[in-house]
C-alpha cells in the first residue's frame, strides 16, 4: 500500500510517499519556513517577539506549508494518484483559533486571515503563560497531574486559552472553535471540522487521561464556555475521514482516508518501531524529546515530564527540553565552524567527559529543568576555550541534563534516536555513554513523517 505521511514541525513541513510492503520511503519532500515562505517574517517557525517568553506564528503559514510540500511532492514526479491513504502529525501543543466563519470555511478550503479569531497562535516554545499556570496549580494541584498526564505547563491549551480570554475577551467570544494544530490540518485536508486524536490532546491539560473525554471541572475552570467551543474527540470507531475534492489539485485521489493527524512525538514513536514498551526513543529536532510507550500509567514525580497517548493505544511518557538544535547550530555559528566540525571533528579532538568542562545552553527559557534565557552556563572559561572544548561541553551538557531528567522514564538497554542532528556521530556516541544503552538510528531521519505515513495505514476506509 503507498501512504502519504505529512510532518508539519516547526521550523517547516516535511512530507514522504511510503510504500508499506517494502518498508520503504519512495518520495519526499520538505518546506522551511523560513527560507520558502518569507513573508511570513518567521525564520526558524515563529515571529521575532522582544519577549523571550512570547513564541508565535501565524496559523496560515502552516497550511501553505502543507500545500507547498504537496507540490514540491507532486511536481518531483511523486506517484500521488497511487496514494491510498494520508496520515500524519503536527508540532505539539500549538493551538488555531477559528471564528463561526473560518469553521464553515474549513469546507470550501483556502485560508482567510478573517478566519482566525487570534492572528497569533501560540506555539509549543511559548512560556508567557507563568501566571495562568500558577493560578491552575493553585486550584487544582497535582489532581491535574493525575488526570491530565502533566501538571499546569505553559505551552499547553489550558493556560494559553486562559490567557488568550484575559488578554482579548472580545476575540474569545468570537472564537467558535480551538484546534491544535493537529486537528486543524486534519480539517484543512478534510474539509471538515475534524476531531482531535487522543495522543496529541493529551498534551492540553484538558483532556482527562482515565476517561479519554474532556474534564468539565478543568475545562469549566479556563472558560464556562469552553467545552463548546473544543473538537469532539476521536473515537475509532468514528465514521472515516476522506481526502476533500481540492486535494485532486496534488494529483491525490480525493476520497481517500486520513487518519487523524497526532503530535510529532506520538508519531515518531511509531515511525521508529517503537510503540510496543521496551526501546526508548531520543528525538533530536527544534526541541530534543526523550520518549518511551508506557506499559502503565505513570506521571513524573518531579513535574517536568509527561504523559502522552500512545497513537497504537495505552500511553507514552515523554520529557521535552527547549534548547535543542537551534541551540546547537548557534554554538556552532559562534565557534565559527561547520557541521562536520561540530558532529566529528570536535570530539575526535577531546576525550570524553571533556576534563570535566560542561556547559548548558540556555537560549530559549528552558523548560527541563526550568531556567531562564541567560545563554551559556559553562563551569569554565567560555570565552577563551576552544571551539571543540565548547561543541563537546555544550553536547555532554544537553545529554547528561536528559539522562537526569528522564530516569522516572526507566532505564533502557536500546535506544533509538531521531531528528535531524541524529546524523553526528559525536552526539551518538555521547548519548551511547551518557546512558549505557545500543544506539540506534533509521535510516531515514524524519520518523515522525514515517510515522504519519504508517498511521494512514489505520485510517478507516
Ligand atoms: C513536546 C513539545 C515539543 C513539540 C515540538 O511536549 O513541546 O517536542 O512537540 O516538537
Amino acid at each position: 500500500m503507498i501512504t502519504l505521511g505529512i510532518d508539519s514541525s516547526t521550523q517547516g513541513t516535511k512530507a514522504v510517499v511510503y510504500d508499506t510492503d517494502l518498508a520503504r520511503v519512495v518520495a519526499s519532500a520538505a518546506v522551511n519556513y523560513g527560507k520558502d515562505l518569507p513573508e511570513f517574517g518567521s525564520p526558524d517557525g515563529f515571529l521575532p517577539n522582544a519577549n523571550p517568553l512570547v513564541r508565535r506564528a501565524n496559523p496560515a503559514m502552516w497550511v501553505k506549508g502543507l500545500e507547498m510540500t504537496l507540490a514540491r511532492l507532486r511536481d518531483g514526479g511523486a506517484p500521488m494518484g497511487e496514494v491510498a491513504a494520508v496520515g500524519g502529525d503536527a508540532q505539539q501543543h500549538a493551538t488555531v483559533y477559528l471564528t463561526e466563519n473560518g469553521v464553515e470555511g474549513l469546507r470550501s478550503g483556502g485560508v482567510e486571515s478573517s478566519w482566525f479569531s487570534r492572528k497569533e497562535s501560540p506555539i509549543w516554545m511559548d512560556s508567557s503563560t507563568g501566571e495562568e499556570v500558577a493560578a491552575l496549580d493553585a486550584r487544582f494541584g497535582d489532581a491535574l497531574r493525575t488526570r491530565t498526564g502533566s501538571p499546569a505547563i505553559e505551552r499547553f491549551a489550558a493556560a494559553q486559552v486562559m490567557k488568550f480570554i484575559k488578554e482579548d475577551p472580545d476575540a474569545w467570544a468570537r472564537t467558535a472553535r480551538v484546534h491544535l494544530l493537529s486537528s486543524y490540518l486534519t480539517s484543512v485536508l478534510t474539509g471538515t471540522d475534524a476531531p482531535i486524536e487522543t495522543g496529541d490532546g493529551a498534551g492540553m491539560n484538558l483532556l482527562n487521561l482515565q476517561t479519554l473525554t474532556w474534564d468539565e471541572e478543568i475545562c469549566g475552570s479556563v472558560a464556562s464556555d469552553l467545552i463548546a467551543k473544543l473538537p469532539r474527540i476521536h473515537r475509532s470507531s468514528d465514521a472515516p475521514l476522506r481526502l476533500a475534492e481540492r486535494f485532486a489539485a496534488f494529483g491525490l485521489k480525493p476520497g481517500i482516508p486520513v487518519a487523524p493527524f497526532t503530535g510529532d512525538n506520538p508519531a515518531s514513536l511509531v515511525g521508529c518501531g517503537a510503540a510496543e514498551p521496551g526501546c526508548a526513543v531520543i528525538s533530536l529536532g527544534t526541541s530534543d524529546t526523550f520518549f518511551a510507550a508506557m506499559p502503565e500509567f505513570r506521571t513524573d514525580p518531579d513535574g517536568y515530564g509527561h504523559v502522552f497517548g500512545n497513537p497504537v493505544g495505552g500511553f507514552m511518557s515523554l520529557s521535552c527540553f527547549k534548547n535543542g538544535s537551534l541551540a546547537r547550530d548557534r554554538v556552532r555559528r559562534e565557534c565559527g565552524v561547520d557541521w562536520m566540525f561540530f558532529d566529528e571533528t570536535a570530539f575526535a579532538l577531546t576525550p570524553p567527559g571533556n576534563d570535566g568542562k560542561r556547559a548548558f545552553p540556555y537560549f530559549e527559557t528552558e523548560l527541563t529543568p526550568k531556567h531562564d534565557a541567560t545563554g551559556i552556563e559553562a563551569n569554565f572559561d567560555w570565552s577563551a576555550a576552544a571551539p571543540e572544548v565548547k561543541i563537546r561541553a555544550v553536547v555532554e551538557g544537553q545529554i547528561a541534563n536528559m539522562r537526569e531528567r528522564t530516569r522516572w522514564i526507566g532505564d533502557f538497554a536500546t535506544i533509538y534516536v531521531t531528528g535531524g542532528a541524529s546524523r553526528s556521530k559525536g552526539i551518538l556516541a555521547t548519548i551511547r555513554e551518557i546512558f549505557g544503552a545500543e544506539v540506534r538510528t533509521l535510516d531515514v531521519p524524519d520518523s515522525a513523517a514515517v510515522g504519519g505515513a504508517l498511521l494512514a495505514v489505520n485510517a478507516r476506509q
